[in-house]
Parts: C-alpha cells; structure tokens; sequence
C-alpha cells in the first residue's frame, strides 16, 4: 500500500490521532475484518473510490440510503436547489409537510409522522411515545437487533455491538435497561412466555421485521402471526423499526411485505430512516394520529430537535421517494439483488463451500453456513473466519462488502447487469482461492 499522504493508511493514522479508533462510527473501523480502512473520496452511481484511486463496486450505499446510487441527478439537483433557499431554518417548511405526506401516502400504518435526523433518534423518540402512551414501563427487544444506541435499547444489540463482542454497552445503568426484556429472535415460546409474565407492563414490542443489523434474518410468518396477536391481546404497542428496510424491501416497508402474507397485519408504530433521507440526516417515527397526539406539542410526551425537518434533507428525501415510486422500480431492483445472491451462492457451491443467501428488494445477507440462520445465537457461530477472507478478497477485487458478518448488504438501481456479474466472478475467483 502507498505511503503517499493521500494513502488510506496515512489517512488513517492521520484519523486515530484525533478521532477515536480513527473513525466517527465503529464499524467502520475495520476491526472485525483487520486491514485498513478505505477513505473514501467520491462516489458515483454504484461505484465509490478510495484515497489512492481505487475503484469500488458499492454494496453498502451508505449503509442503506443510496437506493439510487451515489449522486443520482435529480436528487443532486433538488439538494443544491433547497441549499441555495436556506440551509436550516428552525421553522416549518411546505417540504417537510410533503415528505409527511408521501410517507403516510406510502405506508398505510401511518396516519401521522414526526421528522428527526438519525435513526437513533427516531428509535429513541418511538421509544418514549410508546411508554407515554401506554402509561408502561416495560419493553421488548430481540438478540441481535440493533435499534440505534440509545440506553435502554442498547442491550443484547446487534451490528457494531455484536461486531466488538460486547453486544450491551459499558455507560448503560442496569436501572436504564432493567425495563428491558430481551427475548431471542423467532422464538415463539420465549414470547409466549415474556407476554405471559409482563403482558399487562409491556408498553411495546420493537422489532427489525427483517433483521439486518446480524447479516440479514426474517422474522418467520408464525412469529410475527404471533407477536402481532400477544401486543393486540395486551394492549403494547407492535414497533416496527424499518430503519433499514423502511423504502428499501418494498415500497411500502417489511411491513408491505408481511401484509402480503398475513391477512390485516400492521404495526402499530413504524422507525424509519435511511432511503426516507435519500443520504442525508433525516429519519422519522409514525404511528395513527391517536397515538402520536399525545407527542408535544399537543400531548405530554416531548420531543424536539432543531434540525429536525431540515430543509436540504427534506428535498433530498423527496427527490428520492420521486425516483422508487417509478412504476416497476422495485421489481428491477428485486431482479438484480436476486441476481446477485443466486450468483454468490451459485458462485460458492461450484468451489464447495458452504455459502447461504436471501434477499428482498433491494437488500440482501448471506452466510458461510449449510442453512439460513433464524436468530443471532445461530448468526454468531457461522464461519467468521471464512467471511473475514472473503471480505479481503473482494476488497482486493475492486467489490466493498460491509466490514463484518452482521451487517446487511444493500444493491441500488445504479448497479448494472454488467457490476452484478463481475461481483459474482470476483467471488468464484475469491471462493475457489
Ligand atoms: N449502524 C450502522 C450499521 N448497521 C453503521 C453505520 C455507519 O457506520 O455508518
């Protein structure tokens, strides 16, 4: 690797003399895979390139928001057009009422939207209604879902927390979390039981629908038949954090995609963040108008952000939400995700390695495992190892796949039928070596 100044390993000394662990978000460390971070200096449709120059088939987006690919022209456009009216106003916009209105218009569960500007806090936000709300304390969790870091969701977390091994963070009191209960993900008697005990204190259930903070798991049909029935039956709410799938398995959300297959499902409270921002901060929690009334200012739970509804964010978002509602965008996209997991799995039998996959719309997961794994338990004794080669390989090969084994890969409507297959050749080559 080049010493050059501009060389992503000087950069990244440069980086952990003022940045802790050089980076302003841990996975992005590396420290799962080893080696050193790529800094990355522009970005184009489905491409990024590094300090040195190096060219990079983006299968991270940002981590999910770039379902268009990076500098798509008209979200480019409507951002420098919102930027040269006002950076910031702390005031009401007409934009930020006509994201308001396409998410309620896209995602029928929600009857009304608070905008905020990251997923922590909108998780956070959601967090705190559900318990205003209800007038309850307690809440339910699953191993392995990572719902932004704040305190009391911060237990037993997937993404960087399972990543660094200490999947509940140091600086959280146990009187913070002791309303948390953590159950494993899919486990139908686990939730029989919790609802047995606590029904009557729970004031909500999060969940990630389709977890993507351990690699990619989905909730089964049979537990989330269930989970949906136990919060009607006891009165907590069913939160959805559709962070990440939010805009970016379907349209309309995981929770679209659970309608389709159980008859009348729908959460009670959705999280959102990600592609509703397009790459910009912006996030948002919604839920019917009776439970967000009681949100400040016209109820007793408060929240507030200056930022919030920001004008560049808000245009950015919209521009975005322009793009996916194109007719048929989902189903190309589907298509090429397919594409990809079939071929990396194809790719993986032909060298005899164990390699399983699954996607919807536009993300993805797979594991170096003989089956798909249905909760973290399962996810954590896959081949890390294995996936630790894999990733140097296809970083070697000109292909970005997120730095550890839990997180979930994302492709855009940038990738091309012709990335798609030099990603698939790139990993026979990887797997065969
Ligand atoms: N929590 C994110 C992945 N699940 C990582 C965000 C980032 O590093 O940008």
């Amino acid at each position: 690797m080049s010493t050059s100044p501009k060389s992503n390993a000087s950069l990244f000394e440069r980086a952990q003399r003022v940045i802790p662990g050089g980076v302003n978000s841990p996975v992005r460390a590396f420290r799962a895979v080893g080696g050193t971070p790529r800094f990355i200096q522009r970005a184009q449709g489905a491409y990024m390139w590094d300090a040195e120059g190096q060219r990079y088939i983006d299968y991270i987006g940002s981590w999910g928001p770039m379902i268009l690919g990076h500098g798509h022209p008209a979200v480019l456009e409507a951002v420098h057009k919102a930027a040269l009216d006002g950076l910031s106003f702390g005031a009401p916009t007409e934009r930020e009422v006509e994201l308001a209105e396409e998410i309620i218009r896209l995602v029928p569960s929600v009857e009304q939207v608070r905008l905020v500007s990251s997923g922590t806090e909108a998780g956070m936000s959601a967090l705190r209604l559900a318990r205003g709300a209800t007038g309850r304390s307690k809440i339910i969790k699953f191993e392995g879902c990572y719902h932004g870091h704040a305190d009391a969701l911060l237990v037993k977390a997937g993404s960087g927390l399972a990543t660094f091994g200490f999947p509940t963070s140091a600086g959280v009191p146990a009187e913070v979390v002791q309303h948390t209960l953590v159950l494993e993900y899919n486990n139908l008697a686990q939730l029989d039981e919790a609802f047995a005990i606590h029904g009557h204190e729970l004031a909500c259930v999060m969940i990630e629908p389709i977890a993507g903070n351990m690699n990619f798991v989905r909730a089964s049909v049979p537990f989330m038949t269930r989970l949906r029935e136990l919060c009607t039956k006891h009165g907590a709410l069913l939160v959805f954090d559709e962070v990440m799938t939010g805009f970016r398995v379907a349209l309309g959300g995981a929770q679209s995609v659970y309608a389709k297959l159980i008859p009348g499902f729908k959460p009670d409270m959705s999280v959102f963040g990600k592609v509703i921002g397009g790459g910009m901060p912006l996030a948002a929690f919604g839920a019917s108008k009776d439970v967000m009334s009681q949100l400040a200012p016209l109820g007793p739970v408060y929240q507030a952000g200056t930022l919030s509804g920001n004008p560049v964010a808000t245009a950015c978002g919209l521009a975005t939400l322009k793009q996916i509602t194109q007719p048929d965008f989902f189903e190309a996209l589907s298509t090429k995700t397919r594409q990809l997991v079939d071929g990396l799995t194809g790719a993986a039998r032909a060298a005899g390695v164990p390699l399983v996959g699954d996607c919807e719309g536009g993300m993805f997961g797979f594991f170096f495992a003989d089956a798909l794994p249905q909760n973290y338990g399962v996810v954590m004794a896959t081949d890390k190892e294995r996936f630790n080669r894999f990733f140097h390989a296809m970083l070697d090969r000109g292909v970005y796949l997120a730095p550890a084994l839990y997180e979930a890969g994302f492709v855009s409507a940038a990738h091309s039928d012709a990335d798609i297959a030099a990603t698939v050749a790139a990993a026979a080559e990887a797997l065969r070596a």
